[in-house]
């Protein structure tokens, strides 16, 4: 069982000032932050990140939507961290997504769909380690 997972918050949700409330949802799911950053991707850092989607037809909207205004980056453990933090964010197109879920009451649409949760523990490690070194997680 996973205890960590990579989340950002997206450039909508942080521009809509939405961030507290999210992170207040997480916190109280049980998930404890332990490396938190703020910061704006580059197109092409953007395009690494979702290097995974390049072939997809929304890889091009999906990089400049990411890099067009400030992120927050960050870490969050608990135990079944992937799987559970997935539930809480919901489905990626928000039409989709669960009531009470994060993208249900912050997303904008299925591109500006408010946060990023990591999908294997392979992949949150990875991620994790594209934003943070070892030593900035507490
Ligand atoms: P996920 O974020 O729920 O894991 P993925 O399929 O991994 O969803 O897609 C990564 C991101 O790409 C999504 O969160 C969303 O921002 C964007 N995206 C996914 N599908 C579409 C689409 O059909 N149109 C536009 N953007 C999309
Ligand atoms: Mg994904």
């Amino acid at each position: 069982m996973s205890n960590i997972t990579f989340s950002m918050i997206k450039p909508d949700a942080v521009g809509a000032g939405n961030s507290g409330a999210i992170l207040k949802m997480i916190e109280e799911a049980g998930f404890k932050i332990i490396a938190m950053k703020k910061l704006r991707l580059s197109r092409e850092r953007a395009g690494q990140f979702y290097e995974v989607h390049k072939e997809r037809p929304f890889y091009g909207e999906l990089c400049e939507y990411m890099s067009s205004g400030p992120i927050i980056a960050f870490v969050v453990e608990k135990s079944n961290a992937v799987e559970d933090f997935r539930t809480l964010i919901g489905a990626t197109n928000p039409q989709e997504a669960a009531e009470g879920t994060i993208r249900k009451l912050f997303a904008t649409d299925i591109s500006a769909n408010a946060i990023h949760g990591s999908d294997s523990d392979e992949n949150a490690n990875i991620e994790a380690n594209f934003f943070f070194s070892q030593l900035e997680r507490v």
